[in-house]
């Protein structure tokens, strides 16, 4: 609840500062930012996976629906493996929810068998992102990742 109403406010925040920025200058910002996504990109596709595997576990029990840590810790360049243990799960990464949009992967497939994964390459800014299942959002199923430089 508390993150929720930071969170609107942080993106109302960023919003209104995107709208004031796009009236000035729409080209500029844009093409920087895209260049330095670029940049991220190539460092962690250059080198060969010397990253780690973070793994994050998703279950419906009796607990309830949830990720297993939902507080996510990794290093540019590293894979985040989503496994499935039970139930019905995706990840979102929901751009409405994070500070930083850009570099946001798509929202996952559903896994449905036990044992399917989503590999998740760590190619974002550091940072703190917000991730979710949304089926189960609104039951709690949300988790946060921590990116650091590597
Ligand atoms: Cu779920």
């Amino acid at each position: 609840m508390k993150y929720n109403t930071q969170s609107a406010l942080r993106v109302i925040a960023l919003l209104s500062v995107a709208a004031g920025v796009a009236c000035k200058s729409e080209t500029k910002e844009p093409a920087e930012k895209a260049g330095e996504a670029g940049e991220h990109a190539t460092a962690a596709g250059g080198a060969k996976p010397t990253g780690d595997t973070v793994r994050v576990e998703l279950y419906s029990d009796a607990v309830g629906n949830y990720f297993k840590p939902n507080d996510v810790h990794a290093k540019q360049g590293d894979v985040v493996r989503f496994t499935l243990k039970s139930g019905v799960h995706n990840v979102h990464f929901l751009p409405d929810s994070n500070t930083v949009k850009t570099g946001l992967p798509p929202a996952s497939d559903l896994l449905q068998l036990p044992g399917q994964t989503y590999d998740m390459p760590v190619n974002f800014a550091e940072g703190k992102y917000y991730f979710q299942c949304d089926p189960h959002a609104a039951l709690g199923m949300k988790g946060h990742l921590k990116v650091d430089e590597k």
